[in-house]
């Protein structure tokens, strides 16, 4: 990032913007819908909602993330439920934490907005095995997603529960609560394609239609990305980057829109990616254009897979997503404050858009001009799909320059009132500053614990034994990450060989006679790898244990659960020098699943545990060991992160709370994608469309979120780690995330204002000299006049609630806003500056 740091930071209040109250919730509401929209209490409605996933973030946080999506212009939150955390094991219940769902519900609804519930129950989501407990494997005849009694009763179960639990605390609609719309399955026009559309797959879907409706829930019953094979009583939406050209699969439906992907999710062995602002409204604008009128972004807030939730196999523990809402719940700047804009201009034509007639003018290729009129209102969408040409189109004698890939929308078909291409929103780069606790120290001071590993390197039994290499999941339930395979061998005399295991991951550590001989796991995205270690064996009894782990489990695809995971089949050999094998692929097995550590509890750090290094003396580079250190908490309200930057791959928690899975050692890879950015054309998250990508060639995560409510103020926190590669703990530190640089741009004559939110106050500006062209910038508030200086001009304005100015009316040279949104052309930039203090 360009710029300066200075000394100190923002402090700046935000006042709140108490918006109109789109939602009100208050009584019984009805909930139908024609073909316009959603006709809620006789009225249709324009719905903007936002992805919220509840599991992903803390109750402590929700009020706050829903708050800010409501400012945000938005009406409704919609949200998976994610089953195998509600349903870890067989009628066995989670509704506590941050799986309190009810309550989420509640806070939605205290808010005064409405409600978008997906029960699925498999969801994808990039979540664990999609949603889907591992138990279900247990069940005999059990087959995911298909017509057959054990998948079916399951499911039933789950879905009534769920609903049952709605309706007790009164959250539909009808009954005066939040829902206006409920889900049922997820995507599954995708699967039931690649299934040759057969006879179980659709006698299922049909199945979950009936199921659905038997409920009575008083709301209509949704089903996204199913376009072929729709029920007749469901209403069929859309997912997507862009679904303006897709329409429902029956007339007197809506169009919804259930998922437009703000970002892409991110795995270990990728870069951050990034999907401009610009685009995003762009999108949004033309499926409104196009007739839309339910619309919801995928995510609002991503926030982070704590603890085992995360999927893929290799989905990271953050689920940013690059959504408006970043991780940690602050507004990611431009993209928030752009689409709030675009909001409130969707909102203020919502009568004439679900009402109007509607005429769409072709303007030659490429560009539409769509014209809706009411009564004798009317408001006008024009769009240019070129991704390299700007355009001027003239309508009713006025002529409008539209930027490339573009929409424009005119409330009263005569001013521009919005471009999707036109960002007036500040740029705001977040900062991760040093932990400020009074008494807290540079460095941390650590203790450490060996991982019992002796167990299994010997003859204590497993579980079970099996002359035969068995699948993980199913072998394991996933009720851990790891999975022992333990057998042994008479050898006669010394030998050496070449221990050889093929598995399909993720990760393998073999052990001989109680000695770590090889690791290895999966690389890009291959989940079938080889593990080849030399070994020296000893006369007599010989151990071999194999520690397999998962890395999160598929969550998407045909038959997704069937994805193996483990040694399973193997080969396992044992070759010499002259290439005979020795194959123990049917050798008696004993299996374990879990760590003694698991089973012992170490990460809540009960008295008792025998912690060395109090003197400061610590192994590093030491694969499965335990690291200890106490912090006190970083003061403010501020985001914390836990750097672990040095450390290889393990668990990470905080006073007993479960941070998710850290691999900082991985690195991002390099793409095309990272050396070009431009918003212009249709976004792709794969393949050689990629854009606009950060972070390759860098540790893919690095920073992990510590919601606030997992620290105590003014007493020490606990900071434990599992490393189970052997790392480096010595550069491990607490930050927190604070607002760095911001950026602004305009065109002359624009007020432009600059500003930090979350309570920090702006306390100096630089702008680029050759931005004060003649008659200068002036300044209408916050009394900072920035004067020419050589460069730069730069003033304090301490204190002050934010700093406002007149752009001047002469454009600077080239290059003079570096810091301006990575995705826009710098020449659009007028000229920018940078908030600090
Ligand atoms: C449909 O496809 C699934 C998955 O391949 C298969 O298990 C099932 O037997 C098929 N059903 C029919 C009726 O063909
Ligand atoms: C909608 O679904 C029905 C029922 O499966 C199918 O027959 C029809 O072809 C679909 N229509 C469209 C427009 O996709
Ligand atoms: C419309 O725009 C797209 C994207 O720029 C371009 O690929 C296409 O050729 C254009 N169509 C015509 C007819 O020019
Ligand atoms: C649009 O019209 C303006 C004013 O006539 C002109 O200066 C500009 O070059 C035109 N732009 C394009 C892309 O045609
Ligand atoms: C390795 O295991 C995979 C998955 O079971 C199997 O498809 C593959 O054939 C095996 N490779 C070798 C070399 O045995
Ligand atoms: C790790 O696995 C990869 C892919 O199978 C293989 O090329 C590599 O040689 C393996 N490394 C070791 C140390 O076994
Ligand atoms: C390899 O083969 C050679 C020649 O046949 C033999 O002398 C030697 O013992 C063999 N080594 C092993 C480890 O079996
Ligand atoms: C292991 O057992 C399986 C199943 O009985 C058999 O197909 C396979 O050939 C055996 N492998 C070896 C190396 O003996
Ligand atoms: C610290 O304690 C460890 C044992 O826990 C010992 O091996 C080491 O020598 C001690 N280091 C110092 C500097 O005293
Ligand atoms: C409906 C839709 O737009 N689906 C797209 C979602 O994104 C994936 C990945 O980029 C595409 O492959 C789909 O076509």
């Amino acid at each position: 990032m360009m710029g300066r740091r200075g000394s100190s930071w923002c402090r700046w209040w935000v006042a709140l913007l108490v918006l109109a109250v789109a939602a009100d919730a208050v009584g019984c509401t009805s909930v139908s819908y024609d073909d316009r929209s959603l006709v809620i209490d006789g009225q249709r409605r324009i719905i903007l909602s936002g992805s919220i996933h509840y599991p992903r973030s803390t109750p402590e946080m929700w009020p706050d993330l829903i708050k800010k999506a409501k400012e945000g212009g938005l009406d409704a939150i919609e949200t998976y439920i994610f089953w195998n955390g509600h349903e870890p094991h067989r009628r066995q219940y989670n509704f506590e934490g941050n799986y309190d769902v009810v309550r989420f519900f509640k806070e939605i609804q205290n808010a005064g907005m409405y409600a978008i519930l997906r029960i699925g129950p498999y969801i994808c989501g990039e979540w664990n095995y999609g949603g889907l407990p591992a138990w279900l494997r247990d069940i005999p005849g059990m087959q995911f997603r298909l017509h057959n009694e054990p998948f079916e009763n399951e499911m039933e179960t789950f879905t009534t529960l769920i609903v049952n639990k709605m309706k007790d605390s009164k959250m539909f609609a009808e009954q005066g609560g939040p829902i206006i719309l409920a889900q049922i399955e997820n995507e599954y026009g995708n699967i039931m394609g690649k299934l040759n559309n057969n006879q179980s797959a659709s006698e299922y879907i049909h199945w979950c239609a009936d199921m659905a409706n038997k409920q009575n829930v008083g709301v209509p019953w949704i089903m996204c990305q199913q376009d072929d094979d729709v029920p007749h009583n469901v209403v069929n939406t859309c997912n997507g980057f862009y679904c303006h050209d897709w329409f429902p699969n029956r007339t007197g439906i809506p169009k919804i829109w259930t998922e437009n992907w703000t970002g892409w999710f991110k795995a270990w062995d990728k870069p951050d990616f990034h999907r401009s602002a610009e685009d995003i409204a762009f999108a949004v604008a033309m499926f409104f254009q196009k007739r839309g009128s339910l619309q919801n972004y995928y995510m609002y807030h991503g926030g982070t897979n704590f603890g085992r939730t995360s999927g893929g196999p290799y989905i990271t523990t953050s689920y940013d997503y690059d959504a408006p809402l970043d991780e940690y719940g602050n507004l990611r700047q431009p993209k928030y404050g752009h689409l709030k804009e675009l909001h409130s201009v969707l909102k203020s034509m919502e009568k004439t858009l679900v009402h109007g007639e509607y005429f769409d003018t072709n303007y030659g290729d490429n560009i539409t001009v769509t014209k809706y009129t009411l009564d004798s209102s009317s408001a006008c969408f024009i769009n240019n799909r070129f991704d390299d040409k700007d355009v001027n189109v003239t309508l009713d004698g006025a002529t409008h320059l539209l930027p490339a890939w573009s929409v424009s929308i005119l409330p009263d078909c005569k001013t521009v009132a919005f471009n999707s291409a036109k960002i007036k929103t500040q740029t705001s780069v977040m900062v991760k500053k040093p932990n400020t606790a009074e008494q807290e120290q540079e460095s941390l001071k650590w203790s450490w614990m060996p991982e019992n590993l002796s167990p299994f390197m010997t003859d204590e039994k497993g579980n079970f034994r099996k002359n035969e290499l068995l699948e993980q999941i199913v072998t394991s339930t996933d009720q851990s990450d790891y999975l022992w395979y333990r057998t042994s061998l008479n050898h006669k005399g010394e030998g050496s060989y070449k221990l050889y295991v093929n598995t399909t991951g993720h990760e393998l550590y073999a052990f001989v006679n109680g000695k770590l001989i090889g690791k290895n796991h999966s690389a890009d995205g291959d989940f079938v790898f080889q593990l080849e270690s030399p070994v020296k064996l000893h006369d007599g009894k010989n151990y071999i244990s194999l520690l397999s782990a998962t890395v999160g489990l598929k969550n998407y695809g045909p038959s997704f659960e069937k994805m193996p995971t483990g040694i399973v089949g193997g080969p396992v050999k044992l070759i010499d020098s002259n290439g005979t094998a020795i194959d123990l692929s049917n050798s008696s097995w004993s299996y374990k699943a879990g760590l003694a550590s698991e089973y012992r509890q170490i990460h809540l750090d009960k008295p008792g545990y025998k912690w060395n290094g109090n003197n400061g003396t610590i192994p590093i580079n030491r694969p499965f060991t335990w690291y200890k250190a106490t912090f006190e908490a970083p003061s403010g309200e501020d985001a914390v992160v836990v750097d672990l930057l040095g450390l290889n791959k393990g668990v990470a928690w905080v006073n007993g709370n479960n941070l998710g899975r850290y691999w900082p050692s991985y690195t991002a890879a390099e793409m095309a994608g990272c050396h070009r950015c431009d918003y212009r054309g249709a976004f792709q998250a794969e393949g050689d469309g990629t854009r606009c990508l950060t972070g390759c060639g860098e540790p893919s995560q690095r920073y992990y979120h510590v919601p606030r409510s997992f620290l105590a103020a003014g007493e020490p926190n606990t900071l434990l780690l599992f490393e189970e590669a052997g790392g480096d703990p010595s550069g491990v530190a607490l930050r927190t995330v604070v607002p760095g640089p911001v950026c602004t741009s305009g065109e002359a004559g624009d007020a432009v204002t600059l500003s930090c939110g979350g309570g920090h106050a702006v306390s100096s500006v630089d702008v680029p000299a050759s931005a004060w062209g003649a008659g200068g910038a002036a300044p209408t508030r916050a009394g900072a006049s920035p004067r020419r200086r050589t460069r730069r001009s730069r003033r304090r304005a301490s204190g002050r609630s934010r700093a406002r100015w007149r752009s001047p009316a002469r454009s600077p040279a080239p290059g003079a806003c570096p810091a301006c949104s990575p995705s826009r052309p710098l020449a659009d930039c007028l000229w920018s500056g940078h908030v600090f203090d």
